[in-house]
Order: structure tokens, then C-alpha cells, then sequence
């Protein structure tokens, strides 16, 4: 397997606010460190991808990016870090973090951004947990840059499949809004540059990180050439979507699947209803499939609950390719929070993808 890494995805380290306290961010470099780790030591091939060398490139990802996100958003996520390092509200060590949220109210919609720099920070977000250092937007748009790479990949080599190591993650994040550890949704990215190729191309997209990908189905949920299927926790984080009975809405209607979980799920539970995910995705018949892998349905995750062991990847990566293996595939990481075990993990759900075929 050809897997993707960019260095410059390991500079955004931030905090966030987990309960009642203000902890470092469990989305760490720590964790795309630990992969590297264990990929130095399997035979797959790690290639490094290098976004700050070259302006061309970023010129047309900021293109493939504004797609799906909104300008002010994205310069939010560009300035704001140096706005308030320019009033000195936040030390160059330091992280941004939101300080009210906006609220449907009966005056106004609240939907114009706040003229306050403090406010802003909690329009363009909706939790805690996405905080602003200074070399976060790098990371933001090396992630984005490895979905988008990751898809040239699979065109231009005729690849079934290639991994790329996105961080930060992307499925929390439909554009205007950050959370969830989510700055730029990279599968939206992902699709966006398949499509600059085949436009109106048919592509499915299965998320199966433990919490519901809410930004990904905001972006597509009226698009009937986008297939989002999910399976998650019952009622979790993000908490106010993931639902069965969010089908898509106008063309769109039928093209989104939520299948959520009890929390503390077995293998055998989430196997059967990843059946029904795989199934779906099969019948929709995608020109390009897009994989929000997400670890932290690991047994042990801090973050999940569901009963998945290292060995239950390799039935899930099988799983995947044995039905839908002959529709190339670009395969981002999105969560996982155990550190010690993520490369083991990868590295298990690779080996069922490569068995599968
Ligand atoms: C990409 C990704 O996996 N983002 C997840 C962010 C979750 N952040 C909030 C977690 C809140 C957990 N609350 C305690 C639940 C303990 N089961
Ligand atoms: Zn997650």
C-alpha cells in the first residue's frame, strides 16, 4: 500500500477544553508519529508529500478547497492566530479557542460574522476542541493537500487504493465551522478533485471513525452523486446529527445512511451493520470511494466505545475491498486516540484491504 505523509501535518498541536478541563488536544502529532513508526517497520511504502515548497500547488488547493468552504471562514483559519497575537490577546506558544457561540434568536438569524476578534473565534466554530496555533493553518492545508494528492495517486497509477495521512482531520467540518479536532473537511477535497476530472462523477464516501460525520453530510446531504453512509455511536459527539431518519434532502434525498450504534457495540454488531453500509455503497455503484477511517472505534479508545480489537481492522479492510475493492479508493485518516496501538491498527486494516482483493 502507498501511504501519504506531509511534516508539515505534525506542527498543529493545540488544546481543548474536554470536560472540565483544558487539556492538550488528544488529536496530537503524536498520533501520525506513532503510524510512521510502524510503517518504517512493514514493507508498505510511506511517501512524503511536501505542500510548503510549492506555491503553484497551494494556489490551485486553496481552489479545490473554496468549493466546499467559505471564504471568510478560511481566512479566519489563515489570520486570526496573528490578529490576536497582534494585540497580544494570546502567546506565541499559545492556542486560540472560541469564547461564545452563535444562537438562533428571535431578533436575527445570527448568521453575519462578529465584528470582535474574540467573537469570531466562536462563529467559525462549533465546540471546544478546535483550537488555533500559529502553524495550524500549515497543517490544515498539508491534510487537505494529502487528500487531494491522494487522489492524483489513484488516478494518474491506476491504484485500487492509497492511504493518506490526514491531520488535522476532517469529517466534523462542513465549511464554515470548525470542531471536532476539524478545520478543512478532506474528503470533500478528496471529491472535489476527482470531479475537476470527471465532472458530476457518481462517489461514495463510508465513514467509519466511532463519531458521526456531520460536516461531510452537511456538504453532500442535497447531492445525489454523493453517497454518505455512516456507522457511529447512538447519540455521541456531535450529538445533533447521525440520526437513521437523515435520508438527504431534495435531489439529495436517499443518498445519505446513518447507521448508528449502541455505545459499546460488539464486533459482531458493527460487522453486521457495516455489511449494510458496504451493501448500500454497492448498490449506489460509485465511480470513487472515499474511506473516513477513524480509530477510535477501538475497544480502548477515550473517545469511543465500541468492542473493536487490532485484529477486527483486518475484517473491516477485507470487508471493504471484497465488495467494493474494484472502485479505486482514497482512504484519509480521521480519529483515533490511542496512540500506542493506531499503527498496529492501520497496519491490520491494511493487510485485510490487500487480502480482500
Ligand atoms: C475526528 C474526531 O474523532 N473527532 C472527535 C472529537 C470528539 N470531541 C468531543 C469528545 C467528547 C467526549 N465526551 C466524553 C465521552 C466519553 N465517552
Ligand atoms: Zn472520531
Amino acid at each position: 500500500m502507498i501511504i501519504l505523509h506531509d511534516p508539515a501535518t505534525l506542527l498543529h498541536d493545540t488544546v481543548e477544553l474536554l470536560g472540565s478541563k483544558l487539556v492538550p488536544a488528544y488529536e496530537s502529532p503524536a498520533r501520525v508519529r506513532a503510524i510512521l513508526e510502524s510503517i518504517s517497520n512493514s514493507h508498505h511504502s510511506l511517501e512524503h508529500v511536501r505542500l510548503e515548497s510549492r506555491d503553484d500547488d497551494k494556489q490551485s488547493l486553496l481552489e479545490i478547497i473554496a468549493d466546499s468552504h467559505g471564504s471568510e471562514y478560511l481566512a479566519h483559519l489563515r489570520d486570526s492566530f496573528l490578529q490576536w497575537r497582534e494585540k497580544d490577546l494570546v502567546e506565541e506558544n499559545g492556542s486560540i479557542l472560541p469564547e461564545c457561540f452563535p444562537v438562533a434568536n428571535k431578533a436575527n438569524s445570527a448568521n453575519r460574522p462578529p465584528k470582535d476578534i474574540f467573537a469570531r473565534t466562536g462563529y467559525f466554530a462549533f465546540d471546544m476542541s478546535s483550537g488555533i496555533m500559529k502553524d495550524s493553518y500549515k497543517s490544515i492545508l498539508a491534510s487537505a493537500n494529502l487528500a487531494r494528492s491522494a487522489v492524483e495517486r489513484l488516478r494518474s497509477d491506476d491504484l485500487s487504493a492509497i492511504v493518506a495521512l490526514t491531520r488535522p482531520p476532517g469529517h466534523h467540518c462542513n465549511g464554515r465551522k470548525a470542531g471536532g479536532y476539524c478545520y478543512v473537511n478532506n474528503v470533500a477535497v478528496a471529491a472535489s478533485q476527482w470531479r475537476k476530472h470527471a465532472p458530476g462523477a457518481k462517489i461514495g464516501i463510508l465513514d467509519i471513525d466511532f463519531h458521526h460525520g456531520n460536516g461531510t453530510q452537511d456538504i453532500f446531504y442535497a447531492d445525489s452523486n454523493t453517497f454518505y453512509t455512516s456507522i457511529h455511536g447512538e447519540d455521541e459527539f456531535p450529538y445533533y446529527t447521525g440520526n437513521a431518519d437523515e435520508e438527504g434532502v431534495d435531489e439529495g434525498l436517499g443518498a445519505n445512511l446513518n447507521i448508528p450504534l449502541r455505545p459499546g457495540s460488539s464486533v459482531e454488531a458493527y460487522l453486521e451493520f457495516l455489511r449494510l453500509a458496504i451493501d448500500a455503497l454497492g448498490v449506489f455503484a460509485p465511480e470513487m470511494l472515499i474511506v473516513s477511517l477513524g480509530f477510535d472505534t477501538f475497544r480502548l479508545d477515550p473517545l469511543g466505545s465500541f468492542q473493536i480489537d487490532t485484529a477486527d481492522y483486518e475484517t473491516i479492510g477485507r470487508s471493504i475491498r471484497e465488495r467494493l475493492g474494484n472502485i479505486p479508493t482514497a482512504i484519509l485518516l480521521e480519529g483515533g486516540y490511542v496512540v500506542e496501538h493506531l499503527g498496529a491498527n492501520l497496519l491490520s486494516f491494511i493487510r485485510g484491504w490487500e487480502a480482500g482483493r
